[in-house]
């Protein structure tokens, strides 16, 4: 099992749970929690022990649906944009552990406690997906506490296919009416909430109020989410996803969704980074790679994080 040098070798909980899940530690003392069910985060805590991403109340943790939190796969399609099941079937596989996981770059293993994934498609796939895939995902823990996820689509066909795919990250929140996002000002974005018509974001940093499902559309590699009740700011970088997903249901649709409590609306916000407006296409042979960093910074010094680039 090909898991970072932190994880296994210094504590001896860490490494594969009872439930398929794999228990990630940094020497800083964040942890993340990776379930086998999706490939999918559902723990990111701080070195203090803080969750920084939702889960609900009301999620379902059993197989097949996806638990609602957490960071959830989705491909190879994004929302409804396509024939198959809302957001793909990724999210409702079991993966496996990556055995032969290619060299990543340097910077993508060094001081980091990581765990490698490997999704393939089973013949119900193939069924009504008919492409043949590698997907390799690493996840992992920097010596900080940041959390990455990188994500590797290998076109193993005999002709190309064309996928949408999203980190769909449900981030922890005090009370989303005081929260905003900054760097996705003047934007164009698809409205999800009005058959995808397209608008032009307005000139200040975003704040909620109301329902809002947008694809906003070739957007910066570095965005911020500021909560100031928690003084705390999520800083997302983006690399190979031109998109940023921003989702909350508000009150209304909070109360049709069964695995999400009416008052869950407030406590969570996501914002994925995503390729929802335009397909990728793959050749055969061809790979992609999407990564995502997410980090949880003290807001007094946020602004240094957006000045600085995106992924190297
Ligand atoms: O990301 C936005 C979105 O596509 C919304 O339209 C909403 O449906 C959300 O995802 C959650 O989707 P899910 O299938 O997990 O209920």
């Amino acid at each position: 099992m090909s898991m970072g040098r932190y994880a296994a070798s210094t504590d001896p909980e860490a490494g594969r749970d009872g439930d398929g899940s794999v228990l990630l530690r940094s020497p800083s003392g964040a942890t993340a929690r990776v379930s086998l069910h999706g490939g999918q985060v559902v723990s990111w805590k701080n070195d203090r022990g803080d969750e920084l991403l939702f889960t609900s109340s009301k999620a379902i943790m059993k197989p097949p649906k996806a638990m609602r939190g957490g960071i959830p796969i989705c491909f190879p399609q994004f929302g409804n944009c396509g024939t198959l099941e809302r957001h793909g079937f990724a999210r409702n596989r079991m993966w496996g552990l990556d055995e032969e996981h290619p060299a990543l770059s340097r910077s993508d293993s060094g001081s980091r406690s990581f765990v490698d994934l490997i999704l393939k498609p089973s013949e119900e796939d193939t069924k009504s997906w008919p492409h043949s895939f590698e997907f390799r995902l690493r996840i992992s823990l920097t010596k900080d506490g940041d959390l990455s996820l990188v994500s590797r689509i290998r076109n193993v066909n005999g002709k190309p296919f064309s996928f949408s795919f999203a980190y769909h990250t449900y981030l922890s929140v005090s009370d989303i009416s005081e929260v905003r996002i900054e760097g996705l000002e003047t934007l164009d974005y698809l409205d999800n909430l009005s058959q995808r018509e397209r608008h032009t974001e307005q000139g200040d940093a975003i704040t909620f109020e109301s329902e809002v499902d947008r694809v906003y559309v070739s957007s910066p590699n570095v965005i911020a989410v500021l909560d100031h009740e928690k003084k705390r700011t999520f800083v997302i970088r983006k690399d190979g996803l031109p998109d940023t997903v921003v989702w909350n249901p508000w009150e209304k649709k909070a109360k049709t969704m069964a695995d999400f409590g009416d008052e869950e609306y407030k406590q969570t916000l996501c914002v994925d980074a995503a390729a929802a407006e335009r397909p990728i296409t793959l050749r055969p042979g061809e790979e992609w790679t999407g990564r995502l960093e997410l980090s949880a910074v003290p807001s007094t010094n946020c602004s240094d994080h957006l000045d600085q680039p995106g992924i190297m």
